[in-house]
């Protein structure tokens, strides 16, 4: 049994390195506009319940004697931020299409307590990642041992140079969270669909609480479907039970792609949105020794991953998690957003950093279940981005705000070196929950996410970056396959008015395949969002990029859709695409209209690099363009059919797209997407390919007369 060792602050060393750098930035681009289409529908009427934080300190814990913990009593920045221990690996072993050893890294899931509260408050029961790690900070002597952390060590992956994880399931359940047994979501036990009434939790389900199974997922990594972490690929400890997709827990990562910062987490089917928030998510950075870039930015302990996460706790320690669902007569404990009362960096909450008086380099992960950030400092200093998802970006942007969903990554530059010594400034957050249309943040609670106290030492003012920093090609669609591809989000509810489920086209998770890209070409895929919520949308597989987005008449366009597809939901029959686009006679006037009512709206200069996810803002389409192909391939070396990637795409499980709000993803908003090599006759776009149903709730119960499937009604649209 391996072993928890706490994981020390390694930051501050009294050594500091001086260099004689000529102060001022040289060039960078001036944001004309943050936050921009996402600011304009901020102040939507919402209505329904779940459109309100959970006031947590109302909320049953599920455990007697226990009490939730009123996030007011939590000193803000007594913590001291830390650095996550770094995965190394274990040993080699041999990669059989080349021969050749590769490094092996093993990473294990174990239940621990973790320190996340300051000093005098209980630990808390997590689910962290880990295994053999480095302890020790950039520079200093390495310290391996074996340790587990929330949020998991921090890989370090070098740019083409593929490496194995071998993940290790060891998690004794019954999970720590109630399982809810009525959405999508691995069956290990094949166990029937309860029906009304429900149990309460605890003891909820004993079948779906046990065993505990997960499956990890590289977020943003260019990586083949076997090794993609496919919902439907989950296991259990000791490989006893095993999705109807799993071929083996070891997984092979390219690292192929340009270097930035990913992350991992666990992505089973139905349970992500419980596993991660019980700890199972991390960083992995990919470096690039060609990198020409990064010498000329903070390195070392001057950069520092920072991963954000919000959660609710207990007296005891434990986190607070929904016990009771917003629509529990449907599902008992699903709800459709986990918003926590504290803020956490590094697995601390509210945590404090002592920075020195210089530039610092933040890769930031918004690693939260549903929580957006706005995030700006309190002296209202403005910071530098120079990187987003998938790469840096084309050229620095200054900010004084940046927003960021779930799964997105920003990489920015902070100059500490004009504050005097002493100075305290505090990372702010000002965006609501849900975003937009939600609740305001507390600027004492969920308005605070850490504090940066800036140190007695000597000022290093900061290098000039170059006015460019890549350039990213421009994508062109590829004519005759069926471009664009229509896509809607779209909100069931019950009769009541309370959210279902979150659905793509109308459409669950195991209806057919109906994105079948053929490699070597460009897709458009449009996103139309008919809900109040902005949804991240995240496509595995690729780095893509973001076109624009445009004002749409939802209203309107909803009651279209609806004469198309009716609006029973989810649908019965293949979607019936509509394109916001095309005029039309709706509701009949004589008069064909398109439903755009704005302009178009190009991408804001920190989403012009790669992305992994793009926010879909409610009431707009947002355009994107994907190329079935890695990054670096030039446009002129593809052709329809022609395999750019290291790896071939169409074997394995394939692969899934899907809002990153987790308690969106779990149910239903997810989608298959398979890659082929065949020309367009034979993967047809937009055919409606039988798919076979696996796994999840055994059998007929699955999809019959049960719980979520009944006469629901699609929400959004009228009355605003
Ligand atoms: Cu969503």
């Amino acid at each position: 049994m391996l072993k928890n060792v706490k994981i020390l602050s390694v930051f501050f060393l009294s050594a500091m390195l001086i260099l004689p750098w000529t102060a001022r930035f040289g060039v960078t681009v001036s944001a004309q506009h943050d936050n921009m289409a996402l600011s304009t529908h901020q102040a939507q009427h919402r209505n329904s319940k779940h459109m309100h934080m959970k006031n947590w300190m109302l909320e049953p814990t599920g455990a007697p004697g226990v009490f939730p913990l009123d996030p007011t009593t939590i000193p803000r920045f007594k913590n001291q931020l830390i650095r996550m221990p770094t995965f190394v690996p274990v040993g080699t072993r041999r990669e059989p299409s080349t021969g050749r050893n590769l490094p092996l890294y093993e990473v294990t899931e174990e239940t621990v307590q973790i320190p996340l509260l300051p000093q005098g408050f209980p630990t808390t029961k997590s689910y962290a990642y880990g295994g053999k790690v480095n302890l020790a900070g950039p520079g200093e002597q390495p310290n391996i041992a074996t340790a587990f952390s929330v949020p998991g060590p921090t890989f370090e992956a070098v740019r083409n140079q593929r490496i194995f994880v071998h993940y290790i399931n060891n998690l004794k359940g019954p999970h720590m969270f109630p399982v809810d047994p009525t959405i999508m979501a691995a069956n290990p036990n094949n166990a029937p669909i309860p029906t009304p009434p429900f149990k309460a939790f605890p003891p909820g389900y004993q079948q779906f609480q046990n065993p505990i199974v997960t499956v990890a997922h590289l977020h943003g990594g260019v990586t083949p479907s076997d090794s993609d972490g496919f919902p439907e690929s989950w296991f259990s400890a000791d490989l006893e039970r095993t999705g109807p997709t799993f071929t083996g827990s070891t997984f092979e990562y390219f690292n192929g792609q340009l270097p930035t910062t990913l992350w991992y987490h666990d992505h089973a089917l139905g349970m992500t949105r419980l596993n991660i928030a019980a700890g199972l998510e991390g960083t992995y950075i990919i470096r690039d020794p060609n990198d020409d870039i990064a010498p000329l930015l903070p390195q070392g302990r001057f950069e520092v991953p920072l991963f954000i996460m919000d959660r609710a706790f207990n007296t005891d320690g434990s986190i607070h998690f929904t016990q009771v669902g917003d629509n529990p007569d449907i599902h008992p404990y699903w709800d459709p957003e986990y918003f926590g009362d504290t803020i956490l960096v590094n697995g601390k909450v509210w945590p404090n950093f002592k920075v020195e008086r210089r530039q610092y380099r933040f890769r930031i992960v918004n690693g939260s279940n549903a929580r957006f950030y706005n995030l700006s400092l309190s002296n209202g200093q403005s910071f530098i981005q120079i990187g987003a998802d998938g790469s840096y970006l084309p050229a620095p942007v200054t900010r004084t705000e940046a927003l960021f969903a779930p799964c997105e990554r920003l990489d920015i530059l902070v100059d500490f070196s004009n504050l005097a010594p002493g100075t305290k400034v505090v990372l702010q957050n000002t965006a609501n929950a849900p975003f937009p249309g939600g609740d305001p943040v507390d600027p004492n609670t969920t308005g605070t996410v850490m504090q940066f106290e800036v140190l007695n030492t000597p000022a290093v003012h900061p290098r000039p970056l170059p006015a460019t920093l890549i350039t990213i090609p421009t994508l062109v669609e590829t004519p005759g396959i069926g471009n664009p591809k229509l896509f809607t989000l779209n909100e069931q509810e019950s009769a009541t008015g309370d959210p279902v489920a979150v659905l793509i086209d109308g459409q669950h998770f195991d209806s057919d395949i109906t994105e079948i890209p053929r490699v070597g070409t460009t897709e458009s895929w449009y996103f139309q969002n008919l809900t109040e919520d902005a949804h991240p949308i995240h496509i595995h597989l690729v780095e893509f990029q973001l076109e624009d987005r445009q004002d749409i008449d939802t209203d309107r366009f909803k009651a279209y859709w609806e004469s198309l597809n009716g609006s029973t939901l989810p649908l019965n029959h293949p979607t019936i695409r509509a394109n916001v686009e095309t005029p039309v006679d709706f509701p009949p006037t004589g008069t064909h209209r398109d439903f755009l009512t704005g302009p178009s709206e190009p991408p804001a200069p920190w989403e012009s690099g790669w992305k992994d996810v793009f926010i879909a803002p409610p009431h707009q389409i947002t355009r994107v363009l994907l190329r079935i192909a890695p990054q670096s391939t030039k446009e002129s070396d593809l052709f329809p059919g022609k395999n750019a990637f290291p790896f071939d795409p169409t074997k394995g499980p394939g692969y899934v797209w899907h809002c990153h709000i987790l308690d969106h993803e779990d149910n239903d908003m997810m989608r298959p997407m398979k890659i082929t090599n065949d020309p367009p006759m034979a993967s047809n776009p937009g055919a409606f390919t039988k798919r076979k149903r696996v796994a999840q709730r055994g059998g007929a119960t699955q999809r019959g007369a049960g719980t979520q499937r009944g006469a629901t009604v699609q929400r959004g649209g009228g009355g605003r």
